[in-house]
Parts: structure tokens; sequence; C-alpha cells
């Protein structure tokens, strides 16, 4: 464990960084209050879990059943603002153009409306549609019959969340390009996710494995914390304006405690 306050570690590792990739999942939305997946599902939906229903199986079997909770969670959006975590991750990219990777697993497009560009979003766009099955001649998006889940009028061929779904492959070019992200950094942030869903998660182990530091962000042990030489044992908001702060602005929140 390097000495000093591991925050001040980190930060020192972040001013020597030359390239940074930055991985976030469902924590760095929580202080926005969007749910994170581990948290338990709220009110109706608490009686299903996420990972049978973002699944295509899930989304054949019950249809207005997924689809109401991709609308419910849509609708929840569009009430939420991006909190200080997504700023400073903005707002470090945008004084140091073309040093920092951002990569979501996040599919809500709070990093976008922070103002990030170029976010290499692994598992899609919550707010995006796309039909179900191959479209056929007769398959418009704006001809779509309204229902739960809207389809085609003409041969019923369903619309469904623009999301990667448990057991569908990713965007291939999105995941070449966080791989290539992980093997060239100096230092990979993970902020904010359990490290339990991949190949996503294996992107600390890549950006480690090809010598770079790693460093995570979150309040609460993870499935990564082993791959990282550092943790910071507190939350996006918190602990990235200190962490980002530009140079010369103290970040006097305070030490955050290391892992124990
Ligand atoms: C695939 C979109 C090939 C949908 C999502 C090994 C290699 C490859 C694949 C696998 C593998 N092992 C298993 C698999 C299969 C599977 C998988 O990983 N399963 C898991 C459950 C074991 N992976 C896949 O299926 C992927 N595809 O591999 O393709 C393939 C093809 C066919 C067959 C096999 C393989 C596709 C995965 C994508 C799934 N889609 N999202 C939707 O949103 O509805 S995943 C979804 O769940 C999220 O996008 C996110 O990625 C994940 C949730 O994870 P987290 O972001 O970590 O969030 P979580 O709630 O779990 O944790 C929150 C964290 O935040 C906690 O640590 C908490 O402490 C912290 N926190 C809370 N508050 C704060 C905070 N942190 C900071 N600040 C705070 N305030």
């Amino acid at each position: 464990m390097e000495d000093g306050a591991p925050l001040e570690t980190v930060r020192g590792w972040l001013c020597a960084a030359h390239r940074i990739a930055v991985l976030t999942g469902a924590g760095i939305s929580a202080e926005s209050g969007v749910p994170t997946f581990r948290d338990a599902q709220t009110g109706y939906w608490a009686q299903f879990r996420a990972e049978d229903m973002a699944t295509e199986e899930g989304f054949r079997a019950h249809p207005g059943r997924v689809w109401g909770w991709y609308q419910h969670r849509r609708q929840m959006l569009a009430g939420v603002q991006p909190n200080a975590g997504h700023r400073a991750l903005a707002e470090f990219a945008r004084r140091h153009p073309g040093r920092l990777t951002l990569i979501t697993q996040n599919v809500d497009g709070l990093h976008q409306r922070a103002g990030s560009t170029d976010v290499l979003c692994l598992h899609g766009d919550l707010m995006e549609d796309r039909f179900l099955d191959v479209p056929r001649a007769c398959c418009h998006p704006d001809t779509v019959e309204a229902g739960s889940p809207p389809h085609c009028p003409r041969c019923g061929n369903m619309l469904r969340p623009g999301v990667v779904w448990f057991g569908e492959n990713l965007p291939l070019r999105t995941l070449e390009a966080a791989q290539q992200a992980a093997r060239a950094c100096d230092l990979m942030l993970v902020v904010g996710t359990a490290g339990a869903v991949y190949p996503a998660a294996g992107l600390a182990r890549i950006a480690r494995d090809a010598g770079a530091r790693v460093a995570i962000v979150n309040p609460q042990p993870t499935e990564l914390d082993a791959v990282a030489h550092m943790v910071l044992r507190g939350t996006a908001a918190q602990v990235l304006p200190v962490l980002l702060a530009p140079a010369g602005s103290g970040g006097d929140n305070g030490p955050v405690p290391a892992t124990p």
C-alpha cells in the first residue's frame, strides 16, 4: 500500500498519467437518484429480478411486463440530473483533451448530459428503441402501432429497448475501443460498479495486466477490489470532485479511508 493519504496517492497517479481510462457503473448515478441494479427493485418491480427481465428470453416471454419496466425506468430518468461525479469527469476531460477515455456500463445517458463526449457505452442507451426481429419492408419506426410494446401493424415485429441484454454480445467496435483504452492507459479509475458483469468488468484486469495502476471508487467492497492497487471507500459525488479537481484547488474534503 502506498504511503500518504490514499486519495492523495491516487491524485498523484492521476497527475502523472498521460492516458486515463475510467470505467463506470450504476453507482455513479446513485447520487442522482437512479437506483442501482444491486438496490432491491422498488414497488411493483420488487417481485422480479433485473437479470431475468434484461434478457431476450424474458422479453419474449413477458413483453408487456419487460417493456413496462423499461418505460418505468425511462420515466424515472426524466426527473433526474447528472451529479457532481458525472460533472467532475466531464470537466476534467474538457481541461485535458484526449487524455481521458470514459467507458460506461450505464444506459442512463447521464454522462452525456453532464457534458462528456465520445462516451463508450458498452451496454447501449435506455432512450433508444429498435425492432426485436430483423425489420422487414413493412417495419418502420415511425409507423409502429402504439402498445406495450409498440409493434409493426403489419407483421407484429415488436420494438425493444436499445440496450444490451444478458446473453447478448456487446457492440464490437465499442468493446474493442474500450479494451484498447484499457491496454493503453497508465491509470484506470473504476467507479461505482460491483464488477460482476462481464466482459465490462474484465477491463480492469486488462488494464492491470498491461501495466496500468488501477484505483476503485466505491463505498462498498467489490469483486474487483483484488485487481486494484488502491481502493477509495467513498461515493462518486464525494470523491471524484476532489480527485479530479484542477491543480492548486486543494480539494480539502479530507482523506478518504483506504480499505481496512
Ligand atoms: C456477453 C443493460 C457474450 C440492460 C446490462 C464471462 C465473460 C463473458 C460473459 C459472461 C461471463 N460470465 C458471465 C457472462 C454472461 C453475462 C454476465 O456477466 N453475467 C453476470 C450476471 C455474471 N454477460 C453478458 O451476458 C454480456 N454479454 O457476455 O456476450 C456472450 C453471449 C452469449 C452467451 C454468453 C456470453 C452482456 C452483459 C450486459 C447486460 N446488460 N445493462 C439494462 O440496463 O436493462 S448489465 C447492467 O447490470 C448494467 O448495465 C451494469 O453493467 C450491471 C450492473 O452492474 P453495476 O453497474 O456494477 O451496478 P450494480 O447495481 O451491480 O452495483 C452498483 C455498485 O455501485 C455497487 O458496487 C455499489 O457499492 C456502488 N455504489 C452505490 N452507490 C454508489 C456506488 N458507487 C459510487 N458512488 C455511489 N454513490
